[in-house]
């Protein structure tokens, strides 16, 4: 274990008042706190009731705090967790009687800094505790809770032993230059290579489905002026969000609003409508449409009912699918018996904005839509973030080359620097690969006695 000369303390919970609040401290000074604040240790992981007294023997609270000696704890150091009643100035008075005793305040990301450094968790595992703690639907939650267990960290250390084992044949030859790779370990190591291409690309085509968890998935009304588009925001919202007018063009500019729908996290963004013949503050509104539906996941196509559908501008009409568009007849309080025909077969919902009529409806048929987006790897929700991507990214790059190399028969040496380049790419997505596990992967599997 690393050894960190301070112990750190900071509160657990937000700033502010409420039923209690967590102050913890970790490092080699928490035991001997605990005995100078609490009389003795108390067995490790069990809650004990006491009386928090300062340096001044000035009673504070009376607290609960639990001991967790290293490394069985957080961060794998010894390490106290002290739950006060939820007044700011209560935990204030905590910490600053812990200052005051030697520990210094911990700074952002520190504990679970420390947990990281300390092996109690790679960094795919840190990042999820951050996922953890933001998930805002229940999709996100359980794709946390997983790289949290360790389902990224798995499926990296399963390539980087796919990864060594290969690495490993070619080293082979590298000391032995006058014996060229012979043609059916080159075989057998270009179908290995392609099986790790293939692999990452999987893990890296989670990329997109893990900005939907964490952001939300984005999802644009569009649709022509009086449509229908802001009131239906305000519908799915749960308030008067967007102005709503009789008047064509009141929304210029885009507006976004989180919300969830089922399991989902959505980022819904009305829009300008789309006028076939703008003013030229409107061109400017449907423009920003335009470049706002080339990265939607989602489109919600908003049909006024009492008029005869209007064509899409191309740039927009390209981008609509059964797959991500749900057309929204609207206004069937005024036409209820209405229909339109339409461009290609979208899923159709009638709802009345005004009254409110069909929500839930809507609301399926996004849920059904969103739930495509869903991604398992061997049977685990598996959803990378911008970090990951862009390791996993070079790899596939190295990946590439290093094939491309043996297939020109380029030198030994240089497939095997490609491949280290790819060893470091999938070491920054867990942060865990030393050289060491590296060397000992490698000697294990030399048993070819030259
Ligand atoms: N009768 C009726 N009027 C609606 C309905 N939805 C919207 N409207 C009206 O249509 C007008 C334009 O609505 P708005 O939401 O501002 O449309 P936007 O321009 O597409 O954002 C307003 O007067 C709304 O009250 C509906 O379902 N039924
Ligand atoms: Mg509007």
């Amino acid at each position: 274990m690393l050894n960190h000369a301070d112990t750190i303390a900071a509160l657990a919970t937000p700033v502010g008042t409420s039923a209690i609040a967590v102050v913890r401290a970790s490092g080699p000074q928490a035991a001997d706190l605990v005995r100078a604040i609490f009389g003795a240790t108390p067995p490790p992981r069990l809650a004990q009731h006491a009386d928090y007294r300062d340096r001044a023997g000035v009673l504070v609270d009376d607290v609960l705090f639990t001991w967790f000696a290293g490394p069985n704890s957080f961060t794998g150091e010894d390490t106290v967790e002290i739950s006060s009643h939820g007044n700011p100035f209560i935990a204030q008075k905590i910490l600053e009687d812990l200052f005051a005793r030697g520990c210094r305040p911990a700074e952002a990301g520190e504990f679970s800094k420390r947990a990281f450094l300390n092996g109690r968790m790679d960094l795919s595992q840190a990042e999820a505790v951050m996922d953890l703690i933001h998930a805002r639907s229940e999709r996100a939650l359980a794709a946390a809770n997983q790289q949290l267990r360790g389902a990224l960290g798995r499926h990296m250390s399963r390539l980087v032993v796919e990864l060594v084992g290969v690495l490993a044949v070619i080293e082979a030859y590298i000391d032995f230059p006058e014996e060229d790779l012979p043609p059916e370990d080159r075989k057998a190591v270009q179908t290995r290579l392609a099986g790790l291409l293939a692999d990452t690309n999987r893990l890296l085509a989670t990329s997109h489905y893990g900005e939907l968890l964490r952001d939300g998935i984005k999802t644009v009304i569009l649709g022509e002026p009086n449509a229908g588009k802001s009131s239906l925001l305000n519908r799915l919202v749960g308030r008067e969000r967007a102005l709503v007018s009789p008047e064509p063009g009141t929304t210029r500019d885009y507006l976004e609003e989180r919300i969830m729908i089922g399991p989902h996290w959505l980022r819904l963004i009305d829009t300008a409508g789309l006028n076939a013949s703008p003013s030229p503050l409107e061109k400017r509104g449907i423009d920003k449409t335009i470049e706002q539906a080339a990265e939607a996941d989602l489109f919600l196509w908003v049909i006024d009912l009492t008029r005869p559908l209007p064509a899409l501008p191309s740039a927009l009409a390209s981008r609509l699918t059964p797959a991500n568009t749900i057309a929204v007849f609207n206004k069937i309080d005024l036409t209820p018996n209405a229909g339109v025909e339409l461009p290609q077969i979208f899923p159709i919902v009638n709802i009345s904005a005004l009254h409110g009529a069909g929500l839930e409806v809507l609301e399926a048929a996004v849920v059904r839509l969103a739930d495509a987006f869903h991604i398992e790897i061997w049977d685990e929700l598996v959803a990378i973030n911008a970090r990951h991507a862009h390791a996993l990214d070079q790899a596939m790059t190295s990946l590439a080359s290093a094939g491309q190399k043996l297939a020109v028969y380029k030198p030994s040496e240089l497939v095997a620097s490609d491949l280290r380049h790819v060893l470091d790419a999938y070491g920054q997505v867990s942060g865990k690969i030393s050289n060491e596990q590296i060397l000992d992967h490698l000697f294990a599997s030399f048993c070819i006695g030259k």
